[in-house]
């Protein structure tokens, strides 16, 4: 009998074999010539090899287990900066003009993590095309590009911006910057550069899930696969050609996000930091942000879903959470630390989440389960933390640098409508103190392009000024 999958490349047929995958082919007889290179292209972009790791880590860990393998018996949270703080070690002044030495010499870089979908959130799109802007309803995209301009305006120097986007979101990340004149930004400062997709495997045979006849399950490698795919395309010489010493990294669905704050970027510089990062206070054990965390003198974020609801709960004696450093994933790495991580096929862990995940049966029905079937392999950027030589942690008020959109309409906390308080709240806040009344009600939004802090605020309309009506707040 000819051999049905004779045209498959020969050395793609091997690794299958290999890696006991070879279903994947089973439907290969009956696909067209269009079906075939798709499925043919899907199977060329994993890399078999770290295949082999995947299948191994999904065996040890057949069933959802609970959270908290991590030890953290002799953890505890580290000393914080705070922002303005005349008591840190480092004056906020030496912080700050050091910060702002590093933005008018061109010295920093930033880095956008764009990949995730949005599937809380309930969008199909990239989260950067979501309306956030109170009046303007100017989208994540233009609020957090708008940060990059306003620091332009004042230092007179250009951020180079890489963006990540995923297989999910690439095209129409791309989109928006083509029509939309890369949100104001040179496009000669603007990096995009994609992810990578992992597989994900039945949770108990570690086989890959095809879900249609020419496509298997696959899902981006979380954000820490930025260091690889920066790296791969060319990112990081990127930023050295632009002159990039320092790297600030930052999320899509945090409007209020601070990355470029010359005070922060002051306090990594003055501390020879390979890696800063900022913190809010976690108040409530449900809070769902991860916990920087030192032991045995070294640095590490734990997620809120590997931190078991005892440990979350637990309370010092003035009060304080037991692990109160809140992680926002706002950090700044030295590009020489990156570079070398880079460089380390095993630098970032792989973390595994147990999800449902559609997949074709026997039959080849489609089948939709309700409980989670399968593994799927993310990577997180923090944890590098622990590979850090000096780690720097800054202490910032949430209300001055995190506003989460992660959940739809309606829901508890970090949805569109606590994102709008949160941007009206800021806009408010810095009005009143340069001496500006706004009336009760009334939305007022500050324009991220033109408004970097209260000195634009305080320059965009003289003291004892009443604003009645809903405003983007502009410096001229
Ligand atoms: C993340 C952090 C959490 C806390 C919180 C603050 C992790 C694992 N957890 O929780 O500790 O700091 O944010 O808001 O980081 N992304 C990609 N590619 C991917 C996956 C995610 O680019 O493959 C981006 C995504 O677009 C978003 C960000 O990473 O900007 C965070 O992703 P998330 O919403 O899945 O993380 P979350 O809210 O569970």
């Amino acid at each position: 009998m000819s051999d049905p999958c004779q045209d498959v490349p020969a050395p793609l047929r091997s690794a299958l074999e290999r890696a006991g995958q070879m279903h994947v082919l089973r439907f290969w007889h009956a696909l067209d010539t269009a079906s075939r290179s798709r499925l043919l292209g899907q199977l060329a972009v994993v890399d078999w090899d770290e295949f082999g790791t995947l299948q191994r880590l999904a065996a040890s860990r057949h069933e959802p287990t609970a959270p908290a393998a991590v030890d953290l018996s002799v953890a505890v949270t580290p000393p914080c900066l705070r922002l303005g703080d005349s008591t840190n070690a480092i004056p906020p002044a030496t912080a700050q003009a050091a910060g702002e030495r590093l933005l008018a010499e061109g010295r920093v870089g930033a880095i956008l993590v764009a990949g995730g979908q949005g599937t809380r959130l309930g969008c199909t799109g990239p989260k950067g095309l979501v309306p956030v802007g109170p009046v303007s309803r100017a989208n994540l995209f233009e609020l957090l590009f708008g940060k990059l301009r306003a620091v332009h305006r004042r230092f007179g120097r250009r951020i180079p911006l890489a963006i990540m986007t995923s297989s999910a979101t690439d095209d129409d990340t791309r989109r928006f910057l083509a029509d939309h004149d890369h949100g104001g930004l040179d496009p000669d400062f603007v990096h995009v550069f994609r992810q990578h997709d992992l597989p994900a495997v039945d949770a108990t045979t570690g086989r890959i899930l095809l879900d249609a006849p020419d496509h298997f399950a696959m899902a981006p490698d979380g954000h820490g696969g930025m260091l690889v795919a920066l790296a791969e395309s060319g990112g990081l010489d990127w930023f050295g050609r632009h002159g990039a010493e320092h790297l600030a990294s930052f999320q899509v669905d945090n409007p209020l996000a601070l990355p470029l704050h010359r005070e922060f970027l002051g306090y990594h510089a003055v501390s020879r930091a390979d890696f800063s990062t900022q913190v809010v206070v976690k108040r409530e054990p449900g809070e769902r942000v991860g916990v920087v965390v030192e032991q045995g003198g070294r640095h590490a974020v734990v997620e809120y879903s590997d931190l078991s609801p005892a440990l979350a709960a637990e309370r010092r004696t003035d009060g304080r959470l037991r692990f109160h450093a809140g992680s926002i994933a706002v950090h700044c790495f030295t590009k020489s630390f990156l570079d070398d991580a880079a460089s380390r096929r095993d630098a970032l862990p792989l973390h595994l989440a147990h999800k449902a995940v559609p997949f074709l049966d026997d039959a080849g029905s489609l089948v939709r389960p309700t409980a989670p079937n399968a593994i799927k392999f993310e990577r997180f950027i923090f944890d590098l933390m622990p590979l850090a030589g000096r780690v720097t942690v800054v202490e910032i008020e949430a209300r001055d640098g995190f506003a989460p959109l992660k959940n739809p309409v309606g829901s508890a906390a970090d949805a569109p409508e606590h994102v709008h308080a949160a941007l009206v709240d800021q806009a408010r806040r810095l009005l009143a103190d340069a001496g500006v009344t706004v009336a009760e009600g009334v939305d007022v939004e500050l324009d991220a392009a033109t408004i970097l802090d209260a000195t634009d605020v305080a320059a965009a309309f003289p003291r004892g000024t009443h604003i009645d009506t809903p405003q983007v707040i502009r410096r001229p």
